[in-house]
């Protein structure tokens, strides 16, 4: 008698799946998390002119955590890929990690940068990983940038190694090691891409990178400069953090044991400027568009998208909502989020946006019932979001002789949110409790003024926020 075993699930590696060759390691990706998974990775799986012949292979770095990439290792860099529409799920094999390192593994990302065959570096470390200071100029008096100064400066003056002189923390650190030993090996130019949700994400890259690299040593500073692209990249795909279950489902699905697939939305977008000095994947027939000028893209993402975002992550949590989902399906909440967008869309002119037809794919995307996006996840480094998101949006109507009420909402929700908090989720939590436990009426200024230092100054912005601040509570 036999006994069939076909419900017990296989292990999930290039032996076991049947999957095209790796490819060669020719993009680094630093920052290894779902979206870099559910976005970069699915576009260059898809613009790949041979499926069974794939010619450009992702060496992803983890960020922080070594957890991800250890468990992508175990399994030959393969993942599942849920993309999870309102009704159904489809679930797709993604072939392009072909090395997953943890952020420890700096030799080998140096190697890789400094490799002729390297020909982008794309980036998505958050928002706030970039130390930048006003108007994303390079600062080195942030401590975090001034620590890898100092190790950077000692390593290059030669007293001795990096090794003994200790590693770089920060992202920008890091990548300046491997372009000095680019540009000692002279392997020419590559393009850099931030894929972070921030405004001028190419100008956020840069200052980061060249500023540290110039301030490190000139002449690096202007080899960077005159070898080195930094791309303007608008990025969009919702990817909630992948909740447990998902391996259930894979596992009934697909009939593999994958430790780490990644849940997504079906639509995606990347709009993307500028030069790429070693070439690229073909991402535009995946659907990427190359633009000429990005600026109206990305405003309309940051400020619609995750600007509704923000303010549902406080507002909505506020009023007991867990997801994007319950609070798109309060009336109050859609109502705030409808009137935000008015705000906006004032501001979004530019010809071909097609405003409308945005704001009716955001409602359905954020009412997918089978997306847990998890409030608390966007609540996550406010500080530094609102001043993309809301900020610009609430400028922009005062400037117009309008009260912006709606943005002024979103920041208004964030300062009741934080109300009474002695532990807060963001990268800058220092700042954010310093100005928190004040008196009331000084509270909500001082918090003001971690986002912007010229609306705290106007009274009457103070005032309003104040309003808003009690109405929410
Ligand atoms: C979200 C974004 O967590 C957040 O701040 O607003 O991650 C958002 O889901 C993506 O930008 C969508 O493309």
């Amino acid at each position: 008698m036999t006994t069939s075993n076909t419900t017990e699930p296989r292990p999930f590696n290039r032996s076991t799946v049947d999957v095209p060759p790796a490819p060669q390691p020719r993009l680094v990706h630093i920052g290894l998390g779902a979206f870099h998974r559910a976005h970069q990775l699915w576009y260059t799986q898809h613009s790949e002119d041979d499926a069974a012949h794939p010619q450009w292979g992702y060496a992803s770095f983890s960020g922080r955590s070594a957890d991800l990439a250890n468990a992508l290792q175990s399994q030959d860099g393969l993942y599942t890929l849920v993309e999870r529409g309102p009704d159904s799920d489809e679930y797709e094999v993604i072939n392009g990690i072909v090395e997953a390192h943890p952020a420890e593994n700096v030799s080998r990302l140096w190697e890789l940068l400094a490799a002729p065959s390297t020909a982008v570096l794309t980036i998505t470390v958050t928002e706030a990983a970039y130390n930048l200071g006003e108007g994303l100029a390079f600062d080195p008096e942030q401590s975090a940038v001034a620590a890898d100064l100092e190790t950077l400066k000692a390593a290059i003056d030669g007293a001795f190694g990096l090794s003994e002189a200790g590693v770089p923390a920060t992202m920008a650190g890091k990548v300046v090691v491997g372009l000095a030993e680019r540009r000692r090996q002279d392997a020419g130019g590559l393009a850099v891409v931030s894929c972070d949700n921030l405004s001028a994400n190419d100008l956020a890259a840069h200052n980061a990178i060249q500023g540290l690299a110039a301030a490190v040593d000139p002449e690096l500073g202007a080899w960077v400069e005159e070898n080195v692209s930094f791309v303007a990249t608008s990025i969009d795909r919702i990817t909630p953090r992948t909740e447990d279950s998902v391996l259930a489902d894979v596992a009934r699905e697909t009939g593999y044991t994958d430790q780490v697939p990644v849940v997504t939305e079906p639509f995606r977008s990347w709009v993307l400027q500028g030069e790429f000095p070693a070439g690229r994947p073909d991402w535009e027939k995946a659907g990427a568009e190359f633009v000429a000028d990005i600026e109206p893209f990305e405003r309309r993402k940051l400020w619609l998208l995750n600007g509704s975002h923000s303010l549902m992550a406080y507002a909505g949590q506020l009023r007991g909502h867990a997801t994007v989902a319950e609070a798109i399906g309060d009336p109050v909440c859609r109502m705030w989020v409808e009137e935000f967008w008015d705000e906006a869309a004032q501001h979004l002119t530019t010809p071909g946006l097609d405003v409308p037809d945005y704001r009716d794919a955001l409602l359905d995307r954020f009412s997918n019932p089978r997306i847990a996006h998890n409030l608390a996840q966007i609540a996550m480094d406010g500080s530094t979001k609102l001043q993309m998101r809301a900020v610009p949006v609430l400028k922009a109507e005062r400037q117009a002789g309008r009260a912006g009420t709606a943005a002024a909402r979103a920041i208004a929700a964030w300062i009741a949110y934080l109300d009474g908090r002695t532990e807060v989720s963001d990268a800058r939590s220092e700042l954010v409790l310093e100005a928190n436990p004040k008196p009331v009426d000084e509270r909500v200024r001082a918090l003001i003024a971690v986002l912007d230092a010229e609306l705290a100054q106007q009274e009457d912005v103070v005032d309003q926020i104040n309003e808003l601040v009690d109405s929410l509570k």
